[in-house]
């Protein structure tokens, strides 16, 4: 299983109303992020964080949206730079950073699956569904539309054309347990699978993430895993701005983790919103930290077989 890993930071802060995820990257590398899955095994090399030059403020028909500019300039930088990290190593981590980083890393991937000729899979494990367009964010908050944008919706047209979408019939959610009444409808328009918290008390994470590792499997995907900090319960993981209650634990998140990792199947992963401006001495920082050394491969007992995932 160890291989390549490269790490890339976006320092990103711009499309979350507060502000403190620019600190992501250094606390996730303070944590001691590579030295864990140095310890795994795996090669890691460090890619050092992605920058953009100021910018001037770009206006829009929706008066609500905060730092337009600065986010379309993230998405580009990060895009281009996120490509050339996969073709760098096997597994590719992007260190955020707020979660509109994933309009840039997101398509990135795809491109690369597209050039590959096989598609790309999506696990989205948040709070929200991030699927706001330009036009029906509220807040103005633009961490909150990245997976409307690289699923082609009408509406980003305002974000850098997309070379590569991903289907919407190719992506899974869990965790979910905060949606706005536009993200409701674009759901069910879009036939989005979906796991709410709900789901997830009902019938635990294994099943649904089974069902969905087969599908990719069977179509011989490749799988990008977005991992927004708000997905865990605000109690194990407080460095967050958008706290929602009720989250996963840290046994369904290890469990998600550990099961990806039998998988195989992960070929990227966004860390994204850990804001170390409010953490508790580095605790969510080394949470995120281990939870990715359990998808790179650390287990606590020595197993005969992998289980079937
Ligand atoms: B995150 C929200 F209104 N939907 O649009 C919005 F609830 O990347 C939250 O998942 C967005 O943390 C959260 O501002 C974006 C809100
Ligand atoms: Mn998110
Ligand atoms: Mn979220
Ligand atoms: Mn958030």
């Amino acid at each position: 299983m160890p291989g390549t890993c490269a790490l890339l930071g976006a320092p990103i802060e711009t499309g979350a109303s507060q502000r403190g995820c620019i600190m992501g990257p250094a606390s996730l590398r303070t944590a001691g992020l590579a030295e864990g899955l140095a310890g795994l095994g795996w090669e890691v090399s460090d890619r050092g964080d992605v920058s953009i030059a100021p910018q001037a403020s770009q206006p829009h028909a929706n008066p609500a949206l905060h730092h337009l500019a600065e986010t379309s300039a993230w998405i580009a930088a990060l895009h281009a730079a996120a490509y050339d990290a996969g073709a760098a190593c096997d597994l590719p981590i992007f260190m955020g950073g707020d979660h509109s980083m994933a309009a840039g890393t997101v398509p990135a991937m795809a491109r690369r699956a597209q050039e590959a000729g096989r598609p790309l899979f999506v696990l989205w494990l948040d709070a929200h569904p991030d699927l706001h367009t330009l036009e029906t964010s509220e807040s103005g908050n633009l961490h909150g539309t990245p997976v409307a944008y690289f699923t082609g919706q009408p509406g980003c047209d305002a974000y850098p054309t997309l070379p590569a979408t991903v289907d919407p019939a190719n992506i899974c959610m869990m965790g979910i347990r905060s949606v706005d009444a536009a993200e409701q409808v674009r759901i069910r328009e879009l036939g989005v699978e979906v796991h709410d918290m709900r789901a997830i008390d009902e019938t635990g994470v294994l099943e649904p993430l089974r069902r969905f590792l087969d599908r990719v499997r069977e179509a011989n995907g490749m799988l990008h895993v977005s991992f927004d900090v708000d997905f865990l319960d605000p109690a194990i993981a407080p460095a967050v701005g958008t706290t929602v209650p009720g989250g996963a634990t840290f046994r369904e998140a290890h469990l998600i983790m550990e099961t990806l990792c039998d998988s195989e199947l992960v070929s990227s992963l966004d860390l994204v919103e850990l804001n170390p401006f409010l953490d508790e001495r580095g605790k969510t920082a080394k949470l995120m930290c281990d939870l990715t050394a359990s998808l790179f491969g650390r287990r606590v007992m020595d197993r005969m077989t992998r289980s079937a995932y």
